[in-house]
C-alpha cells in the first residue's frame, strides 16, 4: 500500500481507508492504493468482506481536479470502479462524511452503502462542465431512476444521507456512533449470506417505470433547452442516462466514457475550473497568513438606503448583532423597513416563518443615535456617495468608535484614503465594496488604502467569509477594479449604439455570449439618474479627447431612469420588469446620429463582442499593470460574481487567454483607427503579445 490509503484488518474484514486530506481527492496515488488494497484482499482467503471508508469530513470529493487536462494515469477510476463492482466478495463503502463525484460513484460501485447521518452525497461535476465519468450516469439511474438520478447530477448540489436512504441508493443511515463499529454487524451478516451481493449494474429497480423514466428525461431536456443555453456538460448527462435506460450498460458505459472525454476537452471545462481555482485563489493573501482577524461580533451600518439595508441583513443573516444609524426618524424607518421586506418577502415564500424574522431581528438595533455605535466592533458606511458627507460621517465615527473597531467605506469610486483622513486612526480604515442587492450578490471588494493594518484586512476578509462572500482584494484607486472596468465597456456599448446598432441589438449580442442581460438592460436596472449626476459633475474634467455619447443624457433629461420610472433605453408596463423595444428611443439615437453627421453601420453580434470583450480585457490589462488587481485571475472573480461574465467562460482574463492575447492586441490596433484614444493598448497587453505570455503566466 502507500500512504494515502490504508489498509487494515479486522476480523475477516479489510478496511480500506482513503488519507488524503484536505478532501481525499482521488489522485493517481490514491487509486494505485485502491487498486493494490482491493487486489490483496481478494486474494486473501482470511477476507470475507471490504469496506472503503474515508478520513475526517471526506470520504472523497472525487477526482483530483488538478490532473485534468494532464495525461491520465493508470489504473483509471472507471477502472477501479469496475473492480470493486465485480468483486466475489461483498464490498462496503462506508461513507463517514462528503462523497462527491467520483467519490460518491466509487460508493455507487460498492455492493452495499452505509452512510453516517451527517454525511452528503452529490455529483457535481456539472458545476466543472464535466459529467459523472466513472460510471455514475449509469449506475445512478438503474437504482434511483432517471428523474431522481439528474435531479442529483444537473442540480449539483449533494443531498443529505437521509435523503440519500429516501432515494434509495443509501442502504442504512447511521445516526450515531464510529460509522465503522456501528456497520460491523451489518458487514459480518453478508458472510452468512443474509443479504444478497447485487453488483450495481445488475440493478434494476430504477428502470422498471419506464414510462416515467421517458417522461423525465423530456422534461429534464426541455428545462435545460430553455435555462441551459450556450452550456455543454448538461445536454450531455441527459443522453448519458437515456442511453442507461435502454442499452446494455457495456455500451452506456463507453458512450459516457466518449462524453466524458469530449467534455473534458470542451472550453467550458476549462473555463469552470479556471473558476473554480480563481475563487479559492482570491481568498489566499500571503501578508494574512499569519494574522488573526479581529473579534467580530457587533456591526454597526450608518446608512438605511438600498445598500445599508441589504448589508445590515447579510449580517443579520452571518448571525451578526446590527446597529442601523439613519441621519432622521424617516431615513431610520425607511431603512428598518428596507430589512423587513427582505424577510417579509422569505415569509411569502414559505422560506421562513413570522417566529424566525422575530428572532432575528432581536439582533436589529436601529437608532438615529451616533453614540449607539460605541460598543461596535466594525462599522460600515452606506450614505450617499459624496465625498464632503461620507468625511463628515467619519469624523463622528472617530469620534464615537471605540477603540479598535474596524472603520469601512462601502463607496463605489471615492478615495478611501481621502477618507480616512480625516479620522485620527487611518490604518484603521479600509474600502468594503458591497454589490447590491448587498445581501444576494457574492462579491465584496476589499479596498486597501495605504498604511492599512494587516489585522484590520484579515477583519474585512473574515467578515467576507461569514457571510459567505466571495472577497476579493483591490488597491485604492477610482472605480477599484469592478467599476473601473465597467466604465471602459459601458463606453464602447454607447459608442456602437451611436454607430448604428440598435441598443437592443447589443444587448441580445451581450446574451448570446452568456450574459444574464446586456447593458442598457442593467443601466436600466440600476438607474440612469446615478451615471448621468456622476458625468455632470465630471463634464468639466472630461479630456476633450474623449469620445462623448449624449444618448443617455437625452433619455435622463426626459426623466426616463430605467425601471424605477417604467422607461429608460426599454419600456416597462405597468408593474413589469421586463422591457420593450422602444421606437423613441431609436428615434432619440437616430436624431443624436445625425447631428453629429455619423452614417449609421449595423455591427454584427461577433463584432459587437470583439468590441464590447476588446475594451473590457484592455481596461483589465491596465488595472493588473498598475497593481489595483493582485493577479488575473481575481478579475475573473470579480467579473463573474458582480458583473455576471459567464463563468463557464471563466472570465474576461481566461477568455482572452483561449481567443488569444496576440489576437486582442489586433482587435484594438484595429479599432484605434477609428478612436486613438479609447482603444490604445495597454502596455501590457503588448508585451505579453510580444513575448507569447497569457494571464495564467501572471496569476499567483
Ligand atoms: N480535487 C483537488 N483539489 C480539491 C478538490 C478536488 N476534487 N476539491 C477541493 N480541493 C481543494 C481545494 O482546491 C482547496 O485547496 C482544498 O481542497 C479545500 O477546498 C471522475 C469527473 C470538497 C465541498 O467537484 O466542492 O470526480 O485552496 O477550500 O469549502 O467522474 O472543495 O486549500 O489549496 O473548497 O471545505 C468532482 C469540488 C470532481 C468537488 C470542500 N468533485 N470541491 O469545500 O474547502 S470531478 C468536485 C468542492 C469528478 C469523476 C468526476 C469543495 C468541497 P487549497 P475548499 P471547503
Ligand atoms: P441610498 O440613497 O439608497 O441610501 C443612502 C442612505 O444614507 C439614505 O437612507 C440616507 O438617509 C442615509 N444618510 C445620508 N447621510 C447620512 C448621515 N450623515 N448619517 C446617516 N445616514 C445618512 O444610497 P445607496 O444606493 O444605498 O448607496 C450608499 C453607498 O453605497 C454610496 O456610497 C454608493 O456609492 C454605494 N454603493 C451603491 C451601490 C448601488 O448599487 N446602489 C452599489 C455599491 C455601492
Amino acid at each position: 500500500m502507500n500512504d494515502v490509503v490504508v489498509l487494515n484488518k479486522k476480523e475477516s474484514i479489510a478496511l480500506i481507508q482513503i488519507q488524503n486530506p484536505p478532501v481525499n481527492a482521488l489522485s493517481h496515488a490514491v487509486r494505485q492504493g485502491l487498486m493494490e488494497a482491493v487486489r490483496e484482499s481478494l486474494e486473501d482467503p482470511a477476507i470475507k468482506v471490504l469496506a472503503i471508508t474515508g478520513s475526517g469530513k471526506f470520504f472523497s470529493a472525487g477526482a483530483d481536479i488538478q490532473e485534468f487536462g494532464k495525461p491520465s494515469l493508470e489504473p483509471q477510476l472507471p477502472q477501479i470502479c469496475n473492480a470493486i463492482e465485480s468483486c466475489s466478495k461483498p464490498v462496503f463503502a462506508l461513507i463517514n462524511g462528503t462523497a462527491l463525484g467520483g467519490g460518491f460513484e466509487l460508493a455507487l460501485s460498492a455492493h452495499f452503502r452505509v452512510a453516517t447521518a451527517s454525511a452528503k452525497i452529490g455529483l457535481p461535476e456539472i458545476h466543472l462542465g464535466l459529467l459523472p465519468g466513472s460510471g455514475g450516469t449509469q449506475r445512478l439511474p438503474r437504482i434511483i431512476g432517471a428523474d431522481k438520478a439528474l435531479k442529483m447530477m444537473l442540480n449539483g448540489q449533494p443531498v443529505s444521507a437521509g435523503e440519500g436512504l429516501a432515494y434509495g441508493v443509501i442502504d442504512r443511515v447511521e445516526e450515531s456512533g464510529e460509522l465503522i463499529t456501528a456497520s460491523m454487524n451489518f458487514m459480518l451478516e453478508t458472510t452468512a449470506g443474509k443479504h444478497p451481493r447485487i453488483p450495481t449494474r445488475e440493478r434494476t429497480e430504477g428502470l422498471q417505470d419506464e414510462a416515467a423514466n421517458h417522461v423525465a428525461i423530456g422534461e429534464h431536456r426541455n428545462t435545460w433547452q430553455k435555462k441551459g443555453k450556450g452550456l455543454y456538460s448538461p445536454f450531455q448527462i441527459i443522453d448519458c442516462v437515456e442511453k442507461a435506460l435502454s442499452t446494455p450498460f457495456e455500451e452506456g458505459l463507453k458512450y459516457e466514457r466518449e462524453s466524458f472525454a469530449r467534455c473534458l476537452e470542451s472550453p467550458q471545462r476549462k473555463g469552470l475550473i479556471h473558476a473554480f481555482f480563481a475563487e479559492r485563489r482570491c481568498r489566499k493573501i500571503p501578508e494574512l497568513r499569519e494574522i488573526e482577524p479581529r473579534k467580530l461580533e457587533r456591526l454597526a451600518v450608518i446608512g438605511g438606503g438600498t445598500m445599508g439595508g441589504g448589508i445590515a441583513v447579510a449580517a443579520l443573516d452571518a448571525g451578526l448583532e446590527v446597529m442601523m444609524v439613519e441621519r432622521d426618524e424617516a431615513g431610520l424607518e425607511k431603512g428598518r423597513l428596507n430589512v423587513e421586506k427582505v424577510y417579509d418577502r422569505h415569509i411569502s415564500k414559505g422560506r421562513m416563518g413570522p417566529e424566525d424574522k422575530k428572532e432575528v431581528l432581536e439582533r436589529f438595533i436601529p437608532s438615529t443615535d451616533f453614540e449607539r455605535i460605541t460598543d461596535a466592533d466594525m462599522v460600515i458606511e452606506a450614505v450617499f456617495e459624496e465625498m464632503e458627507v461620507k468625511k463628515e460621517v467619519f469624523r463622528i465615527l472617530d469620534q464615537y468608535a471605540r477603540q479598535g473597531a474596524v472603520l469601512a467605506s462601502n463607496t463605489s469610486y471615492l478615495d478611501i484614503d481621502e477618507i480616512a483622513s480625516v479620522t485620527s486612526r487611518p490604518e484603521e480604515v479600509l474600502g468594503l465594496h458591497f454589490f447590491s442587492p448587498a445581501n444576494i450578490m457574492k462579491l465584496l471588494e476589499i479596498v486597501v488604502p495605504s498604511g492599512l493594518s494587516n489585522e484590520v484586512l484579515a477583519t474585512g476578509f473574515a467578515l467576507g467569509n461569514r457571510m459567505g462572500k466571495v472577497p476579493v482584494r483591490s488597491a485604492n484607486s477610482e472605480g477599484f477594479i469592478g467599476n473601473r472596468i465597467l466604465g471602459a465597456y459601458s463606453k464602447v456599448a454607447g459608442y456602437m449604439m451611436e454607430d448604428g446598432t440598435s441598443p437592443y441589438r447589443i444587448d441580445e449580442a451581450v446574451r448570446d455570449f452568456g450574459y444574464p442581460i446586456g447593458p442598457f438592460q442593467m443601466f436600466d436596472l440600476a438607474g440612469g439618474d446615478i451615471g448621468w449626476a456622476n458625468r455632470k459633475r465630471k463634464a468639466t474634467t472630461r479630456d476633450p479627447r474623449e469620445r462623448y455619447v449624449e444618448i443617455a443624457d437625452r433619455l435622463c433629461e426626459r426623466g426616463w431612469f430605467g425601471q424605477k420610472t417604467g422607461r429608460g433605453f426599454y419600456l416597462y408596463e405597468e408593474g413589469s420588469r421586463i422591457g420593450i423595444e422602444d421606437p423613441e428611443v431609436l428615434d432619440i439615437i437616430a436624431g443624436e446620429r445625425s447631428t453629429k453627421g455619423i452614417r449609421a453601420r449595423e455591427y454584427s453580434p461577433e463584432e459587437i463582442i470583439r468590441r464590447y470583450i476588446g475594451a473590457m480585457v484592455n481596461e483589465a490589462a491596465k488595472v493588473l499593470e498598475e497593481k489595483v488587481a493582485r493577479c488575473p485571475s481575481d478579475i475573473d472573480v470579480v467579473q463573474h460574481y458582480g458583473y455576471g461574465f459567464p463563468r463557464y467562460r471563466g472570465g474576461p482574463m481566461k477568455y482572452a487567454d483561449m481567443y488569444g492575447i496576440r489576437k486582442i492586441v489586433e482587435d484594438i490596433e484595429e479599432f484605434s483607427v477609428e478612436d486613438p484614444f479609447f482603444w490604445k493598448p495597454s502596455e501590457l497587453l503588448k508585451t505579453m503579445a510580444a513575448q507569447g505570455q497569457t494571464f495564467e503566466d501572471l496569476n499567483l
